[in-house]
């Protein structure tokens, strides 16, 4: 069993009329695309046209919806878009739009993709929503809520997932060979006849395996061959596969650093060996020391991606696009957006997000992040000799900067095989949001919230008000009741869950915020690792100096007194006792709204958000307290406000 999210519209016989005029109507995706809108209750004994654009602004993937004298009319130029086209036209209806005006939709970012992190036994790594939908006991899954799933990415205009863990290991290996290649097969057709591709993440370290080869050194002549060989056997069996996501010398992983080559010797030699087959290989940029001393004052895991890739624009192959995380820690509340956007003008670039959330209450707690990802995407970079308009980072990753032909946005995704797919209900508005903003990285994060809540549970006023504060609110609040002022990594080792304040500080992971009892924060401008000045100017002086640097940053920069007193007019320490107090109390007021809402919303659904909220409610006092006494207990510095601190 399972909900239907936002498509949660009785399938059945609506009495519509399609016409086709010009398209391939045998194609399963046009079959698909059909299928939806004869099925739609909100299409009911209405007529659609479906034509064939030739119109070459439209692209691959664009549509023109349009109501002609009551015709319904999808103008594209594929069949491929024509299923974006429909699912389109039938959410638009369904939020009350009425189409007096055409609709021209072309999606910004040509790569739209949802990476999982599934394994083959079923779990899923910082998976918060039941086990993996895709794996079982080590084999692969293939049922009705497979195709559901294809139909909701499609449904909001994703067109690539990636269904394995990039922690390739055991029967994942496995996953490119004879034991599981058919399978794969079929899911690859399913996938594609909703549009979307399949992709599979890779172990790098694969031919060590073959005692023929037992190397994977990306310039030894035994592992190209074993490479090509590889792709003639998966491309013989499954000629439209995509590609593949490469995760290599990080965080144990194997990659080319381990026989002395840099990453676009590694990251080209796949490419190579997939090209003849149009293939692409995803190369991550996630690549850092995780075997760091703490007590090395020197080394910046923040520095890493940028000082591994910055280097090496220009020398990867054309079917190489980087993925790199939106900042240059991991997926933090709040860390500044990675310096390598705005580094390299010669290379394929794609931005990772991540929609499961590991360090964001595990949805457990709401937190709604598509307005944390706008401000992450409309981060100016100031680029250098851009030949495209505009050089923010939703420019650079949607390939407008420099022209690129590949690239675009992804995230980790936030699925599992839990009733409600996301673990939380409210946590499918991410998985909902980041595909709406993939496609249009211009929506607001509160339209986008919008169509969702009214698509998921109806257009009454008050439920849309009081969701959509609900959920506009959460991102503020959890930052609030977190680490303070970018600093971040105050949570429970491992599990990434709860206040854990010297959790990673003794650790090797490169995580220290190196409090005492006078100050806190590390120095990343020239007296210190340097890092402020991998951003191009006027970033690189902005960061440097504690006046210019952004106080939602300033622990991430700069080491700062307690008593230092922020642009906002309060201390370090005020601050911090009082955005967490705020925190809290948000909370207690996301919980009257959702209390305001039994009776309008699905019974089931109101108890299991209600069951979350309970426990938001207990862990956002335990951040507040174990964080704010952390700092009393260090600083001895009271709430100038009385309140109590243990
Ligand atoms: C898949 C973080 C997570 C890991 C994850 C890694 C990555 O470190 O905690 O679970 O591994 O990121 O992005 O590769």
């Amino acid at each position: 069993m399972y909900s239907k999210l936002w498509l949660n519209y009785e399938a059945k016989e609506n009495g519509a009329i399609v016409i086709s005029e010009g398209f391939d109507t045998s194609k399963p995706v046009y079959i698909n695309a059909v299928k939806e809108l004869l099925n739609a209750g909100i299409l009911s004994e209405s007529t659609i046209r479906i034509v064939k654009a030739c119109d070459e602004s439209l692209g691959e993937e664009g549509y023109i919806l349009s109501n002609e004298n009551g015709d319904y009319i999808i103008k594209a130029n594929t069949e491929k878009a024509v299923i974006y086209g429909s699912f389109r036209l039938i959410n638009l209806l369904r939020c009350g739009e009425k189409l007096s005006v055409s609709k021209k939709e072309i999606p910004a970012n040509p790569l739209r993709m949802l990476n999982h992190w599934d394994n083959m036994d079923g779990s899923i790594e910082r998976g918060y929503s039941g086990s993996s939908f895709f794996f079982e006991n080590n084999d692969v899954v293939i049922n009705r809520r497979t195709e559901e799933y294809a139909r909701f990415v499609a449904s909001v205009g994703y067109n690539g997932i990636v269904i394995n863990n990039v922690n390739v290991k055991q029967a994942a290996c496995d996953l490119i060979n004879d034991r599981f290649i058919d399978k794969v097969k079929a899911l690859s057709e399913l996938f594609d006849s909703y549009g979307v591709k399949l992709y599979l993440s890779l172990n790098y370290a694969a031919p060590i395996e073959d005692p023929a080869v037992a190397s994977a050194d990306p310039l030894d002549e035994k592992v190209i061959a074993w490479w090509e060989e590889k792709m003639k056997y998966i491309y013989s069996k499954i000629p439209g596969f995509a590609g593949f996501l490469v995760k290599a010398d990080s965080e144990g992983r194997p990659g080319p650093f381990t026989y002395g080559r840099n990453q676009a010797e590694g990251a080209n030699m796949l490419a190579r060996a997939i090209k003849p087959y149009g293939g692409v290989i995803i190369w991550r940029c996630f690549v850092y020391n995780c075997r760091q001393d703490w007590r090395d004052l020197k080394t910046d895991r923040a520095r890493a991606a940028y000082d591994y890739f910055h280097n090496l624009d220009g020398l990867f192959e054309e079917n190489v696009v980087l993925q790199i995380k939106n900042g240059p820690m991991d997926f933090q509340v709040r860390e500044p957006v990675t310096p390598l956007f705005g580094g390299m003008e010669k290379t394929n670039q794609m931005i990772e997000f991540q929609i499961a959330q590991e360090y964001t209450g595990q949805q457990r707690h709401i937190c709604y992040l598509i307005p944390w990802f706008k401000e992450v995407l409309s981060f100016e970079t100031y680029a250098k000799n851009a030949i495209g308009n505009g050089t923010t980072v939703k420019d650079i990753v949607s390939g407008r900067t420099y022209k690129r032909p590949m690239a675009g946005m992804c995230a980790v995704t936030n699925t599992g095989n839990d009733y409600n797919w996301t673990g939380h209900d409210l946590a499918a508005a991410n998985l909902y949001g980041f595909g709406r903003l993939c496609f249009d990285p211009e929506l607001s994060a509160e339209d986008i919230a919008k169509e969702w809540i009214a698509l998921t549970f109806g257009s009454n006023e008050k439920v849309v008000n009081n969701i959509l504060k609900m959920l506009m609110m959460s991102w503020p609040a959890y930052e609030k009741y977190n680490a303070p002022l970018g600093i971040g990594w105050m949570v429970a080792p491992h599990e990434h869950y709860g206040p854990d304040p010297d959790g990673y500080e003794y650790s090797m992971w490169g995580t220290y915020h190196k409090a005492n009892h006078e100050t806190i924060g590390l120095e990343r401008n020239s007296t210190g690792t340097g890092y402020a000045g991998l951003y191009n100017e006027p970033w690189a002086s902005c960061y440097e100096k504690v006046e210019t640097t952004p106080d939602e940053l300033m622990l991430f920069f700069h080491k700062m007194p307690y008593t230092h007193v922020l642009k906002s007019g309060k201390t370090i320490i005020q601050h911090i006792y009082d955005t967490h107090f705020e925190g809290a109390e948000d909370v207690e007021v996301m919980n009257s709204l959702w209390q305001e809402l039994k009776g309008l919303v699905p019974e089931d659904s109101f108890e299991r958000v209600n069951g979350r909220l309970e426990h938001q409610l207990y862990h956002s006092k335990e951040w507040r307290d174990v964080i704010n006494s952390y700092f009393y207990r260090k600083t001895l510095i009271p709430d100038e406000k009385g309140r109590e601190l243990y």
